[in-house]
């Protein structure tokens, strides 16, 4: 049901950039606007993301729609911050998603050290909580939230926390990972500009995990950042608990869209025996289909899409 949401979501969306090309032909009667507008259109209509007519993806603006991220000064050992409003003053309301009104996630700007965290909001709109960012470096931290009467949004902030800093290079590309004595794995590649399933299944000494827990209201929550700008995408379970068809593992299926081809870290959050773990891949996502070739190939082997940048690891 999410899909169909968000595709008439998007219909919506194509509708308003048809009105808007529309009235912006008519009032400055100008042909070069319009015709670059129509390139924009025909990329749309056969399915292609185009970041820039469309909206960009989550995570790399601090501020957007009238909503800002401002880190707060905050005691060693907790991190804080605000979300001011389109009046300028802290927001106190949000909404519910995934079973919370905020997701706080950080990640190193290496990828590493990745973190998804529940902060308690503060009458004052003041959110606070024990600091997940776990030693030096450059650091960026996303508010994933809805405003009350708001859409949703992902907002971005980079924090630097110093010290002595060894950047880890991004390890390879991987179809299965451990973690915590569990093993899993991944099938599925993410396409640019559609929705691709992911799914991941989880094994505990050679043994299927088919007891999984309802986590953030699925039986997993998996974030998405793309190497480079670390982008934040959405993924969206595809079922959930109690829906009559989604069991509690092995697998868990997402729906993931990448807006571009590249490498992407994926973290896969699952709770088993009362407990949370993160599971980490690197993924390379294929090119885009052009209208020459609809069907991509798959995804780019390790340094093609990524050249220039040897120093991927094989550990
Ligand atoms: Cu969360």
């Amino acid at each position: 049901m999410r899909t169909v949401t968000r595709l008439a979501g998007f219909a919506v969306g194509l509708a308003a950039i048809f009105g808007t090309t529309y009235g912006v032909g008519r009032v400055v009667d100008s042909a070069p606007v319009v015709e670059g507008r129509h390139d924009g259109d025909a990329a749309h209509a056969t399915g292609e993301h185009d970041e820039t007519a469309d909206r960009l993806p989550g995570g790399l603006l601090v501020s957007d729609r009238g909503y800002t991220l401002e880190p707060v000064d905050a005691p060693a050992g907790e991190f804080a911050f605000r979300i001011a409003g389109p009046n300028g003053r802290p927001v106190t309301r949000y909404d519910v998603a995934h079973d919370k009104q905020m997701h706080l996630i950080v990640a190193r700007r290496d990828l590493s050290g990745f973190r998804h965290v529940h902060p308690e909001l503060a009458p004052d709109g003041t959110w606070r909580v024990d600091t997940p960012l776990a030693g030096p470096g450059q650091w960026r931290a996303f508010a994933d939230f809805a405003p009350t009467g708001g859409e949703p949004l992902t907002l971005g902030v980079d924090v630097t926390v110093p010290g002595e800093l060894t950047e880890r290079p991004l390890p390879a590309p991987a179809t299965s990972t451990t973690v915590d004595g569990y093993t899993v794995t991944l099938t599925g590649t993410p396409q640019p500009g559609r929705t691709s399933p992911l799914t991941l299944t989880v094994s505990r000494a050679g043994q299927p995990v088919t007891d999984l827990e309802p986590y953030l209201g699925a039986y997993g929550h998996l974030v998405a950042l793309r190497r480079g700008d670390l982008a934040y995408l959405h993924v969206h379970p595809d079922g959930t608990p109690g829906d009559g068809r989604t069991r509690p593992g092995p697998a868990v299926t997402f729906l993931a869209e990448v807006p571009s081809a590249g490498s992407y870290r994926l973290y896969l959050d699952f709770q088993h025996g009362g407990r949370v773990r993160t599971a980490e891949f690197t993924v390379v996502a294929g090119t885009a289909p052009t209208r020459d070739n609809p069907t991509p190939s798959g995804p780019a082997p390790t340094g093609g899409a990524d050249h220039g940048t040897p120093g991927h690891g094989h550990n």
